[in-house]
């Protein structure tokens, strides 16, 4: 039978792959995103366009997660895959300079985003007794830097979330996997930057970062391994990068 996966931020980057890497491979996609025009284009992109369902969605409403889950037509509703990868970061400024509001919305859209739409497919897939939770976490949260503040705590709660998520469903045959990228060419710099396309290209100037179609490779490798098999956890970074050396103030006075 044909197999559905439901991906959250569709419309872009590692959603965006996510979506023609399954759309190739035969399965049934449901995307959400807030740029609906992105999701008809992609529709109209795909091998097999019959195959394709897209609602608008945002995943910081409740309101607009119902509104989505209602618009998807009945026969993409048995969803077998839920890729968790709506999300952003905004700013880089240390956390004393940091705006609230950045923080509330990063908090807003990749915990409460995550987790609600996470509790309205869980359900569902324990009624099935079958389903696969993929969650997009990040380096961002075993790895702090400076600027990554609320963002990385962010992804943090998803990465124990995603822990926790395996332990409430053992015994049923459902799998979570929490794939941590690090640094990765998507619009995601843009976002951060807030627009500003020439400190976004400065990310990755000189760089050879993760494409969106190497985390999209990987994301359905996770979920294509025998069922018995459950990848707990992927972190994934360009060969380019790699962590620092601890930071030491040598400045303290006595
Ligand atoms: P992009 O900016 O290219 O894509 C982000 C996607 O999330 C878009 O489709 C966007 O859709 C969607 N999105 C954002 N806010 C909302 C919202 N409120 N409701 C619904 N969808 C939303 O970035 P990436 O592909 O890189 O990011 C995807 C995920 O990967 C994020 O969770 C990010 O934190 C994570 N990540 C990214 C890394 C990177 O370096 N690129 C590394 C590690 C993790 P729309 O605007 O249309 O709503
Ligand atoms: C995005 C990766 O390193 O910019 O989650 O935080 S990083």
């Amino acid at each position: 039978m044909t197999k559905t996966v439901l991906i959250t931020g569709a419309s872009s980057g590692f959603g965006e792959a996510c979506a023609k890497k399954y759309a190739a491979n035969g399965y049934k996609v449901v995307m959400g995103a807030r740029n609906v025009a992105k999701l008809v284009e992609l529709q109209r992109q795909m091998p097999d366009p019959s195959k394709v369902a897209f609602a608008p969605l945002d995943v910081r409403y409740k309101d607009s997660i119902e509104h989505f889950f209602d618009g998807i037509p009945t026969d993409f509703r048995e969803f077998d895959i839920l890729i968790n990868n709506a999300g952003l970061a905004l700013g880089t400024q240390s956390a004393q300079e940091a705006s609230l509001d950045d923080w509330e919305t990063m908090i807003d859209t990749n915990i409460k985003g995550l987790v609600r739409i996470t509790r309205k497919v869980l359900p569902l897939m324990v009624t099935r007794n079958r389903g696969h939770i993929v969650n997009i976490g990040s380096i961002a949260a075993s790895w702090p830097y400076p600027g990554c503040n609320a963002y990385g705590g962010t992804k943090a709660f998803v990465q124990q979330f995603s822990r926790s998520l395996r332990s409430d469903v053992l015994g049923k045959q459902i799998r979570v996997s929490n794939i941590e990228p690090g640094l990765a060419n998507t619009n995601f710099s843009l976002t951060r930057l807030k627009g500003d396309q020439q400190k976004a290209d400065d990310v990755y100037e000189n760089t050879k970062p993760l494409l969106a179609e190497d985390i999209a490779d990987i994301v359905f490798w996770t979920t294509s391994v025998p069922e018995h098999v459950n990848i707990n956890n992927i972190e994934v970074m360009p060969t380019c990068q790699a962590w620092g050396p601890l930071a030491i103030n040598r400045e303290m006075e006595d």
